[in-house]
């Protein structure tokens, strides 16, 4: 049976799933626990209609001890995390790393903030914004250091809708080729927001760092977060100088995201946002900008995030002979249905998200249902009219269906450099298990 809870009421819905107007997937997400978090997400449900409709479903009350919320340990150093919006599939919870689920994934062009996939790496820091500083700092002494009000203030407000993708996504088809190490993302470690703040090349250029661009080789950008491991030392990646001075590029130190202020697993109160670029050098709760000649630092710039082929393993690999992951290749996934779902026979609809990572574009998404021999062009969706290819598209096909088939429903993206995904993983695959952009495949038959 599937019951759900509102108030400290409790109804059973197993009669209404079939007939829910969103989707029977959409309810049985939120089986066994509050619709509260749910339907603050989608607004159709506020309507004096819904709550009437789920009367006749009640079948009784919380008791007293169920309706309070369980209280944390405080010895633990993740006592301090935020709360989670219930959707979100969790990967590891401490560090907190979740994903939402691939049916709310492509619901909406820009993700929800509470339903925007999370990797941490570490505890999420406490941010008093009232004091929070960032410091900038370069050669020669140069610098500033930011209250968050003069970085709202004296900067104009720059707002970019971009995607962020985890360069670990989809790593779980990788680990079925072959075991890597890093966590079972599925494919929706990746997500849309429009994000609001400065120009990380204003800030730059107002402390005076503007013109380490040219002969003397090239310099890089170094970010600190304020999330620091047991020996203090703080997450931290880097970007070459040249995209954070580039008008183009439009890097932010971001404070806003869909309109609000900066959650606090995203980064509260100040994150890089590096549109077009791997997810991790976004640092986020940034307490430090540095101009420097070399990359940075940290283990995740030098010795993570990193591509290599096939046949190293751990005992050969050299994490000094490869590059940092930046720009991301091109990537397409299916949302609906999931891999082994049962459809009805007529029309199917297959959804499905696409972007490529250095402003490329996605210029077309070719689905097949026979596993790769025959393809269709699916229909893009709407998309922000101005601006670089830095946000995803979501797109969609429909096609007739009959019962008693089995269909192998493929997907791949082609990007505005006429980029292409790879066919199949173990060609691609890597001991991290990052860069995983093969076809995406997923099986399902056809019913009655
Ligand atoms: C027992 C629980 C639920 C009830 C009684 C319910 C009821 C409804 C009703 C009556 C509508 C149509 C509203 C209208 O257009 O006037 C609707 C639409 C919708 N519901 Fe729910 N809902 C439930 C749970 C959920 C959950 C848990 C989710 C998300 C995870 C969800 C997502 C949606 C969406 C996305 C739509 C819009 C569908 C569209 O317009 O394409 N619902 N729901
Ligand atoms: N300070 C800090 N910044 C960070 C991380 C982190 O653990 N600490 N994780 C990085 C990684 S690997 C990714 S994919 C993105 C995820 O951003 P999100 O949690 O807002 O989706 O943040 C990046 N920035
Ligand atoms: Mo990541």
């Amino acid at each position: 049976r599937v019951w759900v809870t509102y108030g400290t009421e409790v109804f059973d819905v197993t009669d209404f799933v079939e007939l829910h107007p969103g989707g029977p997937d959409k309810i049985l997400l939120a089986a066994g626990g509050a619709l509260e978090p749910f339907w603050a997400l989608y607004a159709v449900h506020s309507q004096p209609h819904v709550l009437e409709l789920l009367r006749d479903y009640k079948v009784g009350e919380l008791s007293p001890e169920d309706a309070a919320k369980p209280t944390g340990d405080t010895e633990d150093p993740f006592a301090g995390d935020p709360p989670r919006h219930p959707a979100l599939r969790v990967n590891s919870l401490k560090p907190f790393n979740a994903e939402p689920p691939p049916e709310l994934l492509t619901q909406s062009f820009l993700t929800p903030n509470e339903l925007f996939f999370t990797r941490n790496h570490l505890p999420v820091p406490s941010v008093e914004p009232g004091s929070y500083r960032l410091r900038v700092e370069g050669p020669g002494g140069r610098g500033l250091s930011l209250s968050l009000a003069e970085l709202r203030q004296r900067f104009p407000k720059h707002e970019v809708t971009a995607t962020l993708q985890c360069a670990g996504n989809r790593r779980s088809e990788m680990s079925r080729v072959r075991p890597v190490k890093g966590l079972a993302w599925d494919i929706g470690a990746i997500s849309t927001a429009r994000w609001g703040g400065a120009r990380l090349r204003d800030v730059l250029l107002a402390a005076g760092l503007g013109d380490k661009t040219g002969e003397d080789g090239e310099w890089h950008v170094c970010f600190e977060g304020l999330d620091v491991d047991a020996s203090g030392t703080p997450y931290g990646a880097s970007i070459p100088l040249k995209r954070a001075l580039s008008a183009d590029a439009e890097v932010l130190l971001a404070y806003e995201m869909n309109g609000q202020e900066l959650p606090r697993d995203h980064g509260f109160p100040v994150r890089v946002l590096v549109p077009g670029v791997v997810g991790a050098r976004s640092v986020k709760w940034l307490r430090s900008v540095v101009v420097s000649p070399s990359e940075s630092p940290s283990h995740w710039q030098q010795n993570d995030y990193k591509g290599f082929c096939p046949s190293v393993d751990w005992d050969s690999v050299d994490f000094s002979s490869a590059p940092a992951i930046q720009e991301l290749p091109v990537q397409s996934a299916i949302t609906e249905p999931r891999p082994g779902a049962a459809v009805p026979a007529g029309e199917i609809t297959v959804k499905g998200y696409a972007w490529s990572g250095g402003g490329r574009e996605v210029v077309r998404v070719d689905v097949s249902l026979d596993g790769g021999r025959s393809w269709r062009v699916a229909e893009l969706g709407p998309r922000p009219a101005r601006g670089r290819g830095w946000a995803w598209a979501l797109w969609e096909l429909r096609a007739p269906v009959a019962a008693g088939t089995r269909l192998d429903i493929v997907c791949k993206a082609v990007d505005s450099s006429y980029n292409v995904q790879p066919d199949s993983v173990a060609p691609i695959w890597n001991l991290r298990g990052v860069l995983s952009n093969a076809w995406h495949r997923v099986p399902v038959t056809v019913t009655r």
